[in-house]
């Protein structure tokens, strides 16, 4: 297939790509940086990459897709059980890391490539154990096909451990494209963002998504308005985030004339990961003038739909199916909904060259996941305008929960409970919150009723365990679970009092 990034050999190599902070990129020193990486990759099908909020990890990244090889991006804040559990499915060839990060333990077997960003064409890049003899000439980013893998990304199901969501190249290029269309997104924009670099939204969208374009990127390192108004004021053009960055920035706004100002000023402002509320919608635009403009994707799929900026933005609506994007809603049966007449409510679902190809060694709940003509069921429930526009209304599985734009599986967090000591039972929901869009809320049977593990204790039980985002911020203690005949928890009973 043609290149990822063609802005990294097309000639105008000195325009800047990245930056982090002080740190940052042209795209000739982007070019030089991840192929001298990109050379030490040569021959394997998946590598690790530390994804902290730092330069190394878009040039891990980068490297990685230039060297034809499947980048695996690995939450720095991942608990035991989960980086185990990873490392065990993805069995990655190595692991990419900034020089002097400290890594866990599980990974300190795996040889280590360190990612140095200052390596010049003349100079190789300095590895503290160095797995493949290093060899000179460009990486094959040409050999690979649009079919191989450019990028694993672990999502939670509803039960068990997260899967491994095997995204190709063409699922990128694809996707990125789209997107370009719909936003009228160029080389000219400057993105601002503050997201993780482990997940689809702030990687692909985030990184990969100005890369694609010739663009640049300034990530903030971690969220703050401060830093969403400095960048805006100087010079950044598009801001994206999940809703709970968007609340934030609507919280904020009524004291801070200077972010209403910024914010002003963009060309484009998009929320995606989970719903925006109407009323930060509202917030936002009346202190700004601003529409905030979602899209509506998943890991398995990328994006699917989104508001197009030379369209009408409409509050609480997904917008329309990206260009190659074939979207259906079906009944329970799976019989196809024919109307658009915003009331029909059926599951999403998609076709096209952005989805995925299949759950790492999953067979199982890859076949699961898409009907015999090969659409994908998304579990988002939805409506669709008289015009296309997509309104997502709820989800088909109540144990999946959205917390921060975080997708987290309720059966993931309940076994992490059911590993505490103090814990006899446990199941787990999600409830409204206005700055998390829903947190998560343990209820537990204490195994001793006279000292029951508290809050804090089953917090940090699972933020060690899975990650800090996964942990309960709210638990009640039970004398026993609510359960039905056959002995299944009826979460539906569960209440405060
Ligand atoms: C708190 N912390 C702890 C504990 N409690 N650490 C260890 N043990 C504990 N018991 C730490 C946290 O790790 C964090 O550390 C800090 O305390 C604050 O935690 P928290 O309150 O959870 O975070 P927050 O500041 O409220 O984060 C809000 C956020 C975050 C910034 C909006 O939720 C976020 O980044 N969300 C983005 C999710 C995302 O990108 N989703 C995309 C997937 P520290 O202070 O060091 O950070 S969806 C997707 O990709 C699809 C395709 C799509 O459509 O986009
Ligand atoms: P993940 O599996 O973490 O990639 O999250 C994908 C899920 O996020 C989707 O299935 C939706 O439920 C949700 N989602 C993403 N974008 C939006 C949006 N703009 N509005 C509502 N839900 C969204």
């Amino acid at each position: 297939m043609s290149s990822l990034f063609p802005a990294l050999t097309d000639g105008r190599t000195d325009r800047p790509a990245l930056r982090f902070g002080d740190r940052s990129l042209t795209y000739a020193e982007l070019a030089t940086a991840a192929d001298a990486v990109a050379r030490r990759l040569a021959g394997h099908a998946r590598v690790a990459v530390w994804a902290t909020p730092a330069l190394e990890t878009a040039v891990a990244v980068v490297a990685a897709l230039r060297a034809g090889a499947a980048a695996v991006p690995l939450n720095p804040k991942s608990g035991e059980k989960e980086l185990g559990h990873i490392l065990t499915d993805s069995a990655p060839a190595l692991v990419l890391a900034a020089p002097g990060d400290e890594l866990p333990s599980a990974l300190r077997d795996l040889p280590r490539v360190d990612v140095d960003v200052d390596a010049r064409a003349t100079g190789p890049a300095h590895e503290a154990t160095d797995p493949t003899p290093e060899t000179t000439g460009s990486a094959p980013e040409a050999e690979a096909s649009d079919d191989d893998p450019a990028l694993v990304v672990y999502t939670s199901g509803t039960t068990g451990p997260p899967k491994g969501a095997v995204l190709p190249r063409r699922a990128v290029a694809t996707t990125l494209d789209a997107l370009a269309d719909a936003w009228q997104w160029t080389g000219d924009d400057v993105l601002v963002h503050g997201l993780p670099l482990f997940h689809v939204h702030g990687l692909v969208l985030g990184i990969l998504g100005p890369l694609r374009r010739g663009g640049s990127v300034r990530h903030l390192g971690r969220f703050s308005t401060e830093g969403v108004t400095r960048e805006l004021e100087g010079g950044a053009t598009m801001l994206f985030g999940v809703p709970t960055m968007y609340h934030r920035i609507a919280e904020a706004l009524p004291g801070d004339p200077a972010l209403a100002k910024a914010l002003s000023g963009a060309r484009l402002l998009v929320s995606g990961s989970a719903a925006l509320p109407v009323h930060d919608h509202e917030r936002i635009t009346s202190a700004t003038g601003q529409r905030v403009i979602e899209r509506y994707g998943m890991t398995e799929t990328l994006m699917n739909t989104s508001v197009r900026a030379d369209g009408e933005p409409r509050p609480g609506t997904v917008g329309v199916p990206l260009p190659g994007v074939e979207l259906r809603l079906v009944e329970e049966d799976g019989t196809p909904i024919p109307s658009y007449d915003g009331e029909s409510v059926g599951e999403i679902q998609v076709r096209g060259p952005n989805l995925f190809t299949g759950y790492l060694n999953r067979p199982d709940a890859t076949a699961a996941a898409f009907t015999a003509d090969g659409w994908f069921r998304t579990g988002d429930m939805a409506v669709r305008d008289p015009d296309g526009y997509v309104r997502i209304v709820g989800r088909k599985a109540t144990d999946l929960i959205k917390s921060g734009g975080y997708k987290i599986g309720a059966g993931e967090i309940e076994n992490a409970l059911l590993e505490h000591p103090g814990v006899r039972e446990a199941a787990v929901t999600g409830e409204p919150d206005p700055d998390l869009g829903e947190r998560i809320v343990a209820w537990i049977v204490p195994a001793d009723p006279a000292a029951p593990p508290t809050v804090q204790e089953l917090a940090d039980h699972v933020a060690s365990r899975l990650a800090p985002h996964k942990r309960p911020r709210v638990v009640h203690h039970l004398a026993s679970l609510p359960r039905n005949d056959m002995g299944k928890i009826m979460k539906r009973a569960l209440t405060r009092d």
